[in-house]
Parts: C-alpha cells; structure tokens; sequence
C-alpha cells in the first residue's frame, strides 16, 4: 500500500489526541528570528563552545578534559560517531563546537543530589522541559520511586539490584520484559548486556538505532551483504565527487566538514541535497573549520532544494541517465553485481513526470547533477536521517546503492556508501549484539562459548516494545541510557505504554523525561560518563568504541566521577546479572567486573571479525573491522554478488492544503538533551516552537510570519495529533515543506506510521495542516476552524480531497 492510499483512508471520525509535553519554563516569547543571519563563521562556533565549557566545567575541568577529546590516549567524544584522523594527524584540538558542548553537559559540576528529589516531586519534575530536567545537573546515587509514591527516594545499590531481579524472576515469560540501548554504550558495556538479556531469556533488545539507521542495515544487508559504511576517512579525502544526502554536517558532525575541505582542496566536487540550504554546506563561511577563525566558502558545487521524501525519485532518475549515456563500469557489474538488465529495464520505462512531481526539481537541475556523476571516477554518497526516516527509506538506500554499483563505486579507493552514524557508539552496539534479529551464527558463537542455549525468536524492536507496553504484553522496561520517552514517536502513546509497565529502570547520567514519565515502580540508576575515570574492580578500566567508519579504539575518561557512587554500566550489567540469574550461571560476571581485558577476551571470540581483539584495540589509533565489500569486493548476499534492485517511484502526494513536516535537530542539542535555545546557524535564537515555512506558503496561508499555530497531523489509525503553539517563522525551502524541532513535534508521529522493512519511525514526512491556536479542539478564540488553505477541510476530509502536487 502506498502512503497516498494510506492517507487516503482517514477515517471520517478522528480520535483526538492533544497530550502536550511541557512547556511552561521557557518563554517562548522571547523568540527572536533573523533570517538573514543564517551563516555562521567559524571563530564565532570556537568563541560558544568555550564560552558553554567554562560556564559549565570551570577552567580545570575544560583543560583536562577537550585537550584529551579524541586524542590516541584520550577519551572518545561523546557526541557523533564521525571517525577521528589516523594517529599523527591529529590537531591539539581534535573536536568542534557540539562535541565541547556534549563533554560540558556531562562534566557539569551542577549535582543533583537527594535533597532535590525530595522537593520535586515527580509531578512536579514532569511538568518540565527536557531543557529544565537536563540543566538540573548529574544524578549522583540511585534512587527509586515506589509504587504510589510521590518522590523518588534514594536507594543502595543492592537493593536496587534486588529489586529489579525480583521483577525480573516474577515474570511467567522473559519476553515479558524489553531491554533498550542508547548508542553512547561502550563495547563491553555492550557484550555483557546483550549476553545478560539472552542469558536472562529474551531477544527484546530494542535499540535507538531502530530510530535511526535501521533502513540503512536493511536496504545495506540486502544488497551489498552487510550493514554498515563501505568507506574510510581516508576513502573521503580522495573522493572526486561526495554527494551529502539528507544530512546536516555542519551540526550534527561537525568535524565532517573538515575532511569535505580536505577533499575540495585535493579536486573533490560536492553535491548537496536537501530542502534546506544547511550551513557549511550550502551558506558562505566554513563554520568549523579545526582553527575556528579561517573562513572559508560554501562546501558545495551544486545544491539541489529536494521535496522532502523525493531522493528515491532522484537516485532512480540519475540510474536511467547513467544507463542512457553507457556511463557504467561494465566489467564491475559483470564480474560483481546481478540484476543489472532488470534494473535497466525498469528505469528505461522511467516517468518523468512523477520524477519532477515527487523531487521538486527540474528535469535540467538532474540531469547536471548526473553529469557530476558519470564524469567521477570515484564518487561517495554520504547520508543520515533526511534518507532512512521515511516509508520508502530502505528503498531510497537501494537506489543509492544502484546508482554506486553502476559505476563500480564499491570497493576502490576514494568511492562508496557512507551512512553517517549518530550516536558515538551506534554502531559498535550493534556489532557486539544490540540486536533483536540476531543472526543465528553469532547465537552460535555465544551458545558455545558460553555454554547456554540463547533465545532464537526474534525480540520486538523500538516500536514493537511500544506496543507491546500498551497491550500489557511487556511488564518491565530497562534502558541503558537514552531517553527513550522523549525520543520515540507519537509522544502521547508511547507515555500511556511506559505508565503501563509494572517497573522502568533507566541507567542514566542526567534526568530526562523518561525518568518521569513512569511505571508502577521506576529505579534511576546513576552511570559513569565517558570522561570520568572508571576504577571498577579497583583498577583503571578502559572501554572500547566503533566509530561510523568501523574504527574500533579504546576511550579512557580523565575526570573525577561526579560522585563516588556512580557505576560504570560494565558493573551495574554485571552486578544485575549476579542479582537475577544467581551464583550458578555459567556466565563469568565478577571476573568481567573485575577486568575488561576478560570482556575483550570473550568479544574475540564471539563476535565476528574481532580476533585478538584485547591486542588490536590498545594499538594506537586500534583496528578497523573487517569489511568484505570494501576489502576484497566480497558480497555475502545470497547470490554471492551485489545486487541491483528495482523499486516504483512513488509520488507522495499531499492533500490540498496540508503540508509535509519534516523533524530535525538544532544547532544546539543532542537529541533530546537540549543545550541551549539558539539554532544559530537558521537564525534562531531562544526559543524553540518554531515552524519553518516556505515564504511564499506563508503568504498564501492565511496566516503571518510571527503567527501562532497549533500543528496537526491525520492518520489512517483515526487518530487526529496536535502538537500546539508553535511560532510561524518564514523560512526557504521547497513548497509544501515545512520542519520543527524534535522532540517537540514528536507527539505528530503516528506510532504505526514506519518504514517499510525497516519498521523505523516515519520522523520526516508527516502530513500536517496548520490550526489557530485552539481550533483543533474547539477552543479557539476565534471560535472558527482554523484549518490553513480551505476553511472547509475539517477533520476527515481528506477524502474528499483532490490531491495535488506541492511543487
Ligand atoms: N550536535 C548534534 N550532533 C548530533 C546529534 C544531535 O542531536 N546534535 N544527533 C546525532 C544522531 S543520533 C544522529 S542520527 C545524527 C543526525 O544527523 P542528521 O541526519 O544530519 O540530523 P537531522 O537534524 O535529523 O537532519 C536531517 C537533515 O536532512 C534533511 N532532510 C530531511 N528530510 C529530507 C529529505 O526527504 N530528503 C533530503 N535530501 N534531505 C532531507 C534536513 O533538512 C536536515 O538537513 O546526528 C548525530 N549528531
Ligand atoms: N522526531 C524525531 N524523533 C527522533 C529523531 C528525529 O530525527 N526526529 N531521531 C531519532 C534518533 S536518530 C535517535 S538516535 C533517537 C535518540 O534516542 P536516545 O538515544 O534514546 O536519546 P538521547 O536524547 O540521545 O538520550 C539522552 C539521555 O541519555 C543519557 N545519557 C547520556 N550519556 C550517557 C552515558 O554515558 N551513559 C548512560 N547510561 N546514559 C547516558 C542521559 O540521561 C540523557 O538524558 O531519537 C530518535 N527520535
Ligand atoms: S564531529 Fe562529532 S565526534 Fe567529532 S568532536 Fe564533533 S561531536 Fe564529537
Ligand atoms: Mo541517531
């Protein structure tokens, strides 16, 4: 079924949803936009990261610890996964603006202690932003709030680990139970997590890579046999054409720009594509370049304004030019790749049309885009969540692939696909088995190894844990880490399924709104960050990350711990392993907790691709996993070769007056840990319920720039979802588009609206009509409907509707 059809099928009758989360401590009023003030030059990026680090860590801690920030013996960044430069080629300053806001916001010296708990009630703390809940400081002890209670009170750490096993080992099944991971976990942290929750019996192990580059694994697996990046730092250096997909380097990974620069200076060509003319891409200064105060010039060649959803049209538009014009590597698609005359043939039937309706973009703008392409000799195609957040992602992912494998552009220097990782550590999670469908070899590995038989059934996911808490078929919820509350779609669904657990545990650094959106019981368990010393076991530890590039390298933390009762997340796994499966278990937990190096030893084993792992990672700079379609031109797919495939262009069609929204990041935060209010590189600054529109939509709307609206969003599952007050800000990008913050406009997700295969939310293309303030529920001042466009079209009406295309 297609989108459009879904949408079609809106029910006449909709389910009103309008829970709003927080807002009452910023004053949105004070919002102030400058459109023009949209470039940003790079010693301003310098001047606010320290500014941020002294104000937060003081002189000493901001010395000690952004001069080890990923250097060889220093610390990995929390922030991105983008790779760091080979050892010897690294700066004394080796991190950008968000990577010194990332190590401020954990080695705060605010505390949050328990007298704080003991005013705020739990009420209280959830009438709060996730900018108040974060700026409160590190939690320092273990705290839990029992059934009924109002506070959260401190707990030992014993009793805390009693007191989740006892849940724990009441439970009739283990699938009863669902255990998530953020992407900032470390590799042992990781190992024995996973071995605890298959040990413990379930393959429930949602992750937030469900949420984010899940569409990218399933579109990579099925045709190049892996799921993950088929480049080096290196490989983007000497590219001669990078094409930056859907993507926002300049905040999101920032250091990125520095290898663009470094590529643009060796004759590399760069071709953007966005809705968005993102900053460092696209607009004058280089905002990060290493030094901060050169300033450069837009890193883009070509800039293409794509509709949101419309890159899966481009890609299979530049495939048939590719063909037309015999711009091929022949002997890579003879001796490598399968399915090449059934993709020609599919895109030689090519609809032009529905290519123009669905991209935006004009047959010539395509067309010169193509001819970068078939004049590369090596081209790389990087992308991030403006590609695997929608219906059709797996399918966008594959037209990219096609379009690399027509040109041999896998496996050769300078040339690949490039996934672009977010979380530090995503994707080493899921190397050492964050996975709900692991495949059976690696079950194999840790059966043998370990001497128990794992669980074979596939776990639920993000989404399916969700509605597994809804339906009460979950009664207990374990994160390690994240905030999985805030970052999950359709905010008043996913609230009612945390409510509905018996208990929710979070091992977390800072307080965030799942810590008070809760169950019957919720236990905060304190961890370590990754600046901070660990001395588990009485020695210092290491812990190990993967970057988006498969660098493997050891971190080591220089800080004091924020309190001498925090614990690594290696010993809180173990500790709670002991507590809930017994003494008998044939798992070594006091011996991993005691050594890493004991962790490492077991990795090498089972995880495939990581012998000698202990000797690999201590080298310095470590080791990069094996990866065959890079190294050898290897394909482990079914057919032994990379495969072309042949996906229809969809166009997705909006309704008559509604809009597409798309939900992405700031300038100044880290998912849901919001920095500061200034989205400085769009102009922004201190507030964040905005709504980005097209100026020329703005104009026709009915409404004024500066206008407050309450967005809403229909579906096919009847439900009609608001998300209110936001601030009308005229903004350029194609027609039809518009974009707010996440998580603000979380609450318009549809928690049933994922892509195909990959079941990942659909967090950029969500239709949405503008309301005035109220109207949605009948309480506007106007007391009219408020509906952008045609007044007539209330709710249900999309029916009716002819839909048209917003070009
Ligand atoms: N400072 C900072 N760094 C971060 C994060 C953070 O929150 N703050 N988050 C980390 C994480 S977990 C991740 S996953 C990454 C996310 O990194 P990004 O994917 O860069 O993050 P988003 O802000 O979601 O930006 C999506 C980009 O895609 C564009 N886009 C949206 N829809 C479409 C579309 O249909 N087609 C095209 N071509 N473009 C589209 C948007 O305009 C925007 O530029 O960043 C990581 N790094
Ligand atoms: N609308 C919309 N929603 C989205 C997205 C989007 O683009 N749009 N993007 C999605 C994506 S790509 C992702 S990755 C998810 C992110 O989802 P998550 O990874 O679940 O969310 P974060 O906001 O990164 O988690 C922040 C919390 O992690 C905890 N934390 C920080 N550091 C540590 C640490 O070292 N150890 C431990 N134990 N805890 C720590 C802190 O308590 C902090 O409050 O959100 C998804 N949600
Ligand atoms: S680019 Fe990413 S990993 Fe590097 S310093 Fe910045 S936030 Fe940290
Ligand atoms: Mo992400």
């Amino acid at each position: 079924m297609t989108f459009l059809s879904q949408l079609r099928d809106v029910p006449d009758r909709l389910r009103k949803e309008s829970r709003q989360v927080p807002t009452g401590d910023i004053d949105e009023t004070e919002v102030e936009v400058d459109s023009s003030a949209h470039a940003a030059a790079g010693a301003t990026a310098v001047a606010v990261a320290m500014r941020r680090a002294l104000g937060q860590m003081g002189v000493r801690r901001t010395a000690s610890t952004l001069l080890r920030l990923n250097q060889v013996d220093g610390f990995d960044c929390q922030g991105c996964a983008w790779p760091d430069p080979a050892p010897g080629h690294r700066h004394a300053a080796e991190f950008c603006e968000n990577g010194a806001k990332a190590v401020a916001e954990e080695a705060t010296k605010e505390l949050l202690d328990r007298e704080f708990f003991a005013t705020h009630s739990v009420e209280d703390l959830a009438g709060r932003t996730e900018f108040w809940l974060g700026k409160q400081g590190r939690i320092t002890e273990p705290m839990v709030l029992r059934p009924g209670a109002t506070h959260y009170t401190p707990i030992s750490w014993d009793d805390a680990f009693a007191t989740i096993a006892g849940h724990l080992n009441r439970l009739d099944d283990p699938d009863q139970a669902t255990f998530y991971t953020s992407g900032k976990t470390s590799n042992e942290a990781a190992f024995v997590y996973q071995l605890f929750v298959r040990a413990f019996g379930t393959n429930n192990l949602p992750d937030c890579s469900n949420m984010c580059h899940e569409s990218s694994g399933s579109a990579l697996v099925d045709t190049i046999g892996i799921g993950k990046g088929s480049v080096s730092l290196e490989d983007i250096h000497q590219a001669k054409l990078i094409v930056v997909v859907g993507q926002n380097p300049g905040t999101n990974h920032p250091r990125m720009l520095s290898a663009l620069e470094e590529a643009k200076s060796r004759g590399a060509r760069i071709i953007a594509i966005n809705p968005l003319q993102e900053a460092g891409l696209v607009r004058f200064k280089n905002p990060q370049n290493a030094k901060g105060l050169t300033v450069g010039t837009a890193l883009a060649d070509l800039h293409l304004p794509i509709r949101l959803n419309g890159d899966l049209a481009f890609f299979q538009a530049v495939g048939s030019l590719l063909v037309e014009w015999d711009a091929l590597d022949h002997d890579f698609l003879e001796r490598y790749a399968t399915g090449y005359a059934d993709y020609a043939a599919h895109v030689a039937d090519l609809d032009w049309g529905k290519v123009e309706a669905s991209t935006g973009l004009t047959r010539e703008q395509i067309t010169e885009a193509a001819r970068m392409f078939a004049d590369s000799p090596a081209t790389i195609t990087c992308w991030a969540m403006g590609i695997t957040q929608h219906h059709n992602a797996v399918g966008t992912i594959k037209e990219i692939v096609n379009v690399a494998l027509l040109q041999g552009n896998i496996g050769k220097p300078g040339a690949g696909v490039c996934p672009v990782r977010g979380h530090s550590n995503v994707q080493g999670d899921r190397t050492m088995g964050i996975w709900e469908r692991l495949p059976d070899h690696f079950l194999d590995a840790i059966r043998d190894e370990f001497g128990f038989e794992p669980p074979r059934e596939h776990g639920l996911d993000t989404v399916g844990s969700i509605r597994a808490l809804r339906d009460g078929k979950i009664r207990v919820f374990f994160g390690m880490g994240g905030n999985f509350v805030g970052a999950a779609p359709d905010t008043e669904a996913t609230e009612a399924a945390m409510r509905n657990a018996a208990l929710t545990v979070h091992v977390s650094t800072k307080l965030n709104r799942s810590h008070v959106v809760h169950g019957g019981e919720a236990l905060i368990l304190p961890a370590l960050g990754r600046s901070e010393k660990d001395l588990t076991g009485g020695r210092v530890q290491r812990v190990t990350v993967e970057d988006s590039m498969s660098a493997v390298h050891a971190s080591h933390g220089p800080l004091e711990p924020a309190s001498e009762h925090l614990r690594s997340e290696v010993g809180i796994v173990c500790s709670l392993a002991i507590a809930t499966l017994g003494e008998d278990s044939t798992i070594p937990w006091a011996a991993f907790r005691e050594d890493y190096g004991e962790i490492r030893r077991r990795i090498a084993r089972v995880v495939p691709g990581c012998a000698a792992y202990d000797e690999k990672v201590h080298e310095p700079g470590g080791f990069v996993l094996p990866h065959p379609p890079r190294d050898n031109r290897v394909f482990e797919t079914p057919s032994g070769r990379a495969v072309l495939t042949c996906t229809p262009v969809d166009v997705l069609d909006v309704p008559r007056g509604r809009y597409l929204l798309q939900t992405m990041r700031s300038h100044d935060q880290f998912n849901t840990t919001i920095y500061g209010l200034d989205d400085r590189y769009r102009g922004v600054k201190g507030g964040r319920r905005v709504l980005f529109v097209n100026p020329d939509d703005l104009r026709d709307s009915g409404f004024e720039e500066g206008d407050l609206v309450d967005i809403v969003s229909e579906w096919k599952d009847g439900v009609e979802r608001t998300a209110r007050s936001f601030r009308l800000v005229g903004y350029d990008q194609p027609r039809g588009c518009v974009a707010a913050y996440y998580p603000e406009a979380n609450a318009l997700v549809p928690l049933d609206s994922t892509a195909e295969k990959s079941n990942q939310p659909v967090y950029k293309s969500v239709v949405v009509r503008l309301d005035r303030p109220g109207a949605a529920d009948g309480t506007s001042e106007a007391g009219e409907r408020g509906s952008h466009g045609s007044p007539d079209q209330g709710s249900g009406s999309l029916r009716d509707d002819e839909p048209h295309h917003l070009s």
